[in-house]
């Protein structure tokens, strides 16, 4: 088949290049001209395990290539961004760009799917975007069940894991949610074609829910951990502990507490929620609030420790800024806004270390702040606050720490020991 992949980021990339490795013409399409000279050089620009390889072949077989504008194609896979505006209202402008941009490439018999998080009721809109801008084709209604349309429409929401992409775009169970019955047959039948997971047909607009719905729950069981770890702080209580001894019960299962919730996906797609069901999504939304504010839960550790300690002429290390471990993705990271906000605190040195990035982000900018390697950071530092548990860092909670505080966002210390 030939398949456009509009979107070569965290999910339209690693899906564009398996698809290729399993022998389709794959072209990818990215309003970036760096993403498209990196993946026609054969290169990735993220960090995803095994992702840089299958690139390479892919573009050194001819199978994958990448593109500013699309083609027509058999299968359209839209991943493009939909981040929330001010009050937290879902941005759908990247997917209503992305379905202007292949209307006009559209024919009879091609599937559209729409991967990207979305509110309930936008794979409709979607539809709407597309048939405005292609009259001559006949696309399917929601409301009516019909196979009568010339254009196959479904939502299947990604569901994979950042650092573990490849292997469960293969092996995860697949949401397909077409606009009709017939649109969910013809998906099922792409996803059957390189993916081992067993496929859930159902509606559109469930299938919207259900992802916002996985994304939620998550949240709201991290939220869980993260008030628990405020509230022992308060009581003086071991939460790593504390969650190790709970769960030693046979139903309960606590995850673990953090310096908050980052990414692009379970510290968004509540709001989307929210902004729905505004008046009942109550827990919804307290786990957001709880999450977001853990950061600040964070600063207030340094802040106390700094005025017990009367002095700001300390060196702090700042370890990890991704917002989970052993990946580069920044995005909604509580990790930089903690380092942001460390920053201005006034430290003699701010040492950085984030062995997934090669260039400090903005919010980092100052001259008493540097990208520097583990050991100089940890030799030189009076504060350690680590921040995410790369596997790089494991090995540091062996060392020999005397002399220096240690802030350990992650209980990295703890669970090493
Ligand atoms: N986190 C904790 N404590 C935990 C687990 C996670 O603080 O016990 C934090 C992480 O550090 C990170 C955030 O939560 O900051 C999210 O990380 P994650 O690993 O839980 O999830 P994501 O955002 O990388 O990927 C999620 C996944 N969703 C679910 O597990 C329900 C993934 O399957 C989705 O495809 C992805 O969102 C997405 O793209 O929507």
């Amino acid at each position: 088949m030939k398949i456009t992949v509009v979107g070569l980021g965290y999910i339209g990339l690693p899906t564009a290049s398996l698809l290729a490795s399993r022998g389709h013409d794959v072209v990818g399409i990215d309003k970036s001209e760096f993403v498209v000279s990196m993946v026609n050089k054969g290169e990735s620009h993220i960090v995803e395990s095994g992702l840089g390889d299958l690139i390479r072949k892919s573009v050194e077989e001819k199978k994958l290539f990448a593109s500013l504008v699309p083609q027509k194609s058999d299968v359209f896979v839209i991943a493009v961004p939909t981040p929330f505006e001010d009050h937290k209202k879902p941005d759908l402008s990247y997917v209503r760009e992305a379905a202007l941009s292949i209307a006009p490439f559209l024919e009879k018999g091609n599937l559209v799917i729409l991967e990207s998080t979305i509110p309930v009721g936008t794979t409709e809109k979607f539809t709407d975007w597309l048939s405005q801008s292609n009259e001559e084709l006949s696309f399917p209604d929601y409301n009516k069940n019909s196979e009568d349309h010339d254009v196959y429409i479904a939502h299947c929401p990604e569901r994979v894991l950042p650092g573990n992409i490849l292997h469960e775009l293969i092996h995860n169970d697949r949401t397909i949610g077409g606009i009709t019955e017939k649109c969910s047959s013809v998906a099922k039948e792409f996803y059957k074609s390189f993916s081992e997971g067993n496929c859930h047909i159902t509606s559109s607009r469930t299938a919207e829910l259900s992802k916002l719905v996985e994304n939620s729950f998550r949240d709201v069981n991290i939220a869980f951990a993260n008030e628990l770890s405020v509230i022992s702080h308060d009581l003086v209580v071991d939460v790593w502990e504390l969650i190790d001894i709970a769960n030693s019960h046979p139903r309960v299962n606590i995850l673990q507490p953090g310096p908050g919730v980052g990414g692009h996906c379970i510290a968004v797609d509540p709001w989307f929620i929210v902004d729905s069901a505004p008046k009942n999504a109550q827990l919804i939304k307290s786990a957001r609030i709880v999450n977001d504010n853990q950061p600040f839960f964070v600063l207030k550790k340094i802040e106390k420790l700094l005025k017990s300690k009367n002095t700001n002429q300390f060196k702090i290390a700042s370890l990890g800024l991704s917002f989970k471990p052993n990946v580069d993705d920044l995005r909604e990271s509580p990790a930089l806004q903690i380092a942001a906000s460390v920053n201005d605190m006034g430290f003699a040195e701010h040492l950085v270390v984030e062995p997934n990035i090669n260039k400090l982000p903005e919010e980092l900018s100052g001259n008493k702040t540097k990208l520097v390697d583990l050991d100089l950071a940890i030799g030189s530092a009076d504060i350690i606050l680590l921040l995410v548990d790369h596997d790089q860092f494991r090995e540091i909670s062996h060392r020999n720490f005397d002399g220096k505080e240690i802030i350990d966002t992650r209980g990295l210390f703890r669970k090493n020991n």
